[in-house]
């Protein structure tokens, strides 16, 4: 008797690792579920052209958040909604590999709705596959905007309504009206001649990367009997009655055959001019200078600095990580934006390092610079012990509660008033952090202020501010 042997493709791992216990063969997916049957036929294809092993999956959250315990290739997974954008980075920083980005309709077209319109509108060559089964799978059957009308989903227990909710979106229709993208069609997994359909759009988008012909995409209308709550055999026939009216099978662009193909080419990016601009940005940079460190521990800072809209909070950072660029520190600067522009509160993270900086969060500070009261009550825990505390005592009328750290009350906002304007309360603290610290040098500093300033002529004021500032912690402490 002939010997059947059933083999999955190469691109698959042999054994799906994910589960315990014996059963290596299953994936996490519903029976009759849809993504089971698209993955198959992705696997096929990256076998057939021998791309296995340059191929980036970029997968969503939603059902097929795990796609990277199945596939034999690089995978990264990535917030909801945003692997096209994480995709467009790879392919850009890897234009030899081939990127494959795979989201559901929810995070796709729902949270992720402006990701891919961008990446398709600058024509990224990466290949998306897009699985509309009208429904927030993952999460229990939420509705998601390709859910049809009538639907009921746990979101509309009564059905979905043109008046509440609009009508569904029709994705490759959407698409299609953008200029750059090659191939947009769309398929659906049901029966067998259907499904060999797919399959021959899921090779023709495959191919298209590889021959470097730019951004397309697939949408398959795939079934979800446990989000649909009804049998798996009936689901497909439910594709047929129910989704395809609405969303018409077929390619809604395709002008692949008419498109230059470019194999691998790096995309180049495009900025005319841009190099002689840097020149002329880096030539009129003073070169800051590393100080001459007062202590030890006042090494690789992590700083925070706050207070309320307006009083240059976000700007006292940027001077922090420019000069501290400047002079050779690896920086980062962090800001977080209050709602109001005006009034509200600011506060930002600066790191200044010599080793390089893991993140830019500061979360325990080394130093806090407080400029109002409502930042002094709500970061002065976070300051490590032995930390500074440097705080405007001309707004800020309550002592601190810490006697485990350093801290300076500067009159920052009086020496600001009497320098002319309280807008440069801000470079008082800054003369005043780097005099005691010494971590910058300070006429490097004060030198550096016209490469982030931008009016011009506040420079001399804020120039000065830096400078009493200093003053002011030499005279005092
Ligand atoms: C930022 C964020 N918002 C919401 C969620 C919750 N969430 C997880 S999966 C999901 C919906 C996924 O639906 P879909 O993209 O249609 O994929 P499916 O599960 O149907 O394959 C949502 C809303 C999340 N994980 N992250
Ligand atoms: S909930 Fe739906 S999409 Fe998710 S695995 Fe089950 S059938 Fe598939």
């Amino acid at each position: 008797m002939p010997k059947e042997i059933y083999a999955k493709a190469e691109s698959f791992y042999v054994d799906f690792e994910r589960k315990t216990g014996p059963d290596k063969i299953s994936t996490h997916y519903c029976p009759g579920c849809g993504h089971g049957n698209l993955h198959k036929m992705i696997a096929e294809t990256l076998d057939e052209f021998g791309v296995r092993d340059k191929t980036i999956f970029v997968w969503p959250v939603g059902c097929s958040v795990f796609g990277y315990y199945y596939f034999h290739t690089g995978n990264v997974q990535v917030a909801h909604g945003r692997a096209p954008a994480v995709a467009t980075g790879i392919k850009r920083a890897h234009p030899d590999s081939i990127v494959l980005v795979y989201q559901g309709d929810g995070d796709l077209a729902g949270i992720g709705g402006n990701e891919i319109l961008q990446a398709a509108n600058r024509g990224e060559n990466i290949t998306v596959f897009f699985v509309n089964n009208a429904i927030y799978g993952m999460t229990g059957g939420q509705m998601a905007p390709t859910t049809l009308p009538g639907m009921k989903t746990t979101t509309t227990p009564l059905g979905r309504t043109r008046e509440n909710e609009g009508l569904p979106i029709r994705v490759v229709e959407l698409l299609s009206a953008l200029e750059a993208p090659t191939y947009l069609e769309r398929v659906s997994l049901t029966d067998a001649k259907q499904m060999n359909r797919a399959r021959r759009a899921v090779r023709k988008a495959i191919q298209a990367q590889v021959e470097g012909k730019g951004f397309t995409l697939v949408e398959a209308l795939a079934p979800c009997p446990t989000g649909w709550k009804i049998a798996p055999t009936d689901s497909r026939d439910w594709i047929h009655e129910q989704m395809e009216p609405l969303f018409p099978l077929g390619a809604k662009k395709d002008v692949l055959e008419h498109v230059e193909s470019i194999p691998g080419e790096p995309r180049p990016f495009v900025a005319d001019g841009m190099g002689e601009k840097l020149d002329i940005l880096a030539s009129s940079v003073t070169q800051a200078r590393k100080g001459t460190l007062k202590e030890e521990d006042y090494a690789n800072p992590r700083i925070k600095v706050a207070g309320f809209g307006g009083q240059g909070i976000l700007l006292l950072g940027v001077a922090f990580s420019e000069c501290g660029m400047q002079a050779g520190y690896e920086v980062s600067w962090l800001p977080s934006y209050g709602p109001e522009m005006r009034g509200g509160t600011a506060n930002c993270h600066v790191r200044i390092s010599d080793p390089k900086i893991g993140s830019p969060m500061v979360e325990e500070s080394d130093v806090l610079i407080a400029m109002n009261r409502p930042s002094l009550e709500k970061f002065e825990p976070d300051v490590r012990p032995g930390g500074l505390l440097l705080l405007d005592s001309s707004l800020i009328d309550i002592e601190p509660q810490r006697d485990d750290v350093t801290i300076l009350k500067i009159p920052a906002t009086k020496i600001a008033d009497d320098i002319g304007t309280t807008k440069c309360a801000n470079m008082v603290m800054m003369g005043a952090y780097i005099e005691r610290t010494g971590i910058l040098d300070l006429e490097s500093v004060i030198e550096a202020l016209p490469s982030y300033i931008k009016r011009k002529k506040t420079i001399p004021m804020n120039q000065q501010a830096i400078a009493k500032g200093a003053e002011y912690v030499r005279e005092h402490f």
